[in-house]
């Protein structure tokens, strides 16, 4: 691992976070975790339209989306099995980048294929908005933006490769943020299905708020 860059208040980027051997041990863990949760597409509330990107879950707690709306569950929305352990290696970046944070219920599992994208967004699903989120960039390179509380604040692009991490806590908790494309065949970490090109991104999120007595 490289240095730590601040890339805006409460934003801190790790480039090169996860070693070539450790992304590869993290993709055979993940793709156990997804033969037990495998992949579904989410759906926009009310509209029901789908969304490019893939998802699935692992922790104790996933987020899903469908006509219903947007929320975390404790099960598959379509196994209706409970979402899979977090491979160790993800509960160590939890404690290595977001230290004292109580422990993370969430990761959910990101897929893009070289044409998905994320509109800019802000992630308030949560009731613990105060605890950071950690996120961890497989496969193929994206171009990440980030801006401000406000939809109309000025945004920041930056390019997160293979193993890369970014923290982001405080003021960027609630930060519009988005994914504006895949650079195609940047990486070769993922070859076989369901992990075949793309990208793949992890968010280790707490969404309870955690009790401090007890
Ligand atoms: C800033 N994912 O899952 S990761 C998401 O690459 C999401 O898949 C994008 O936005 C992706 O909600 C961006 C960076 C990220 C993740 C969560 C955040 C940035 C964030 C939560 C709050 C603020
Ligand atoms: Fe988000």
């Amino acid at each position: 691992m490289t240095g730590a860059l601040a890339i805006r208040d409460g934003v801190t980027y790790h480039p090169g976070y996860l070693s070539a051997p450790e992304q590869g041990d993290l993709v055979i863990a993940l793709r156990a975790v997804l033969r037990e949760a495998p992949f579904f597409t989410p759906r926009m509330p009310r509209t029901g339209k789908p969304f490019s990107v893939r998802m699935s879950n692992c922790g104790e707690l996933g987020w899903v989306s469908d006509e219903r709306g947007y929320r975390y569950q404790p099960a598959h929305p379509e196994t209706g099995q409970p979402w899979p352990a977090m491979p160790k290696r993800l509960l160590q970046a939890w404690q290595e980048l977001a230290p004292a944070s109580p422990v993370p219920e969430a990761c959910l599992i990101n897929f893009y294929d070289t044409s998905a994208r994320m509109g800019l967004h802000q992630d308030r699903d949560e009731d613990d908005l105060v605890t950071p989120v950690v996120s961890l960039s497989l496969g193929d390179t994206a171009v990440f933006r980030i801006g401000g509380t406000s939809r109309r604040d000025p945004t920041t692009s930056l390019k997160l490769a293979s193993g890369d991490a970014l923290v982001f806590g405080g003021p960027a908790r609630l930060a519009f943020h988005g994914i504006d494309r895949v650079l195609a065949g940047s990486s070769t970490l993922l070859h076989e299905p369901p992990l075949a090109g793309g990208r793949i991104n992890l968010t280790l999120r707490r969404v309870t708020r955690a009790t401090v007595e007890n």
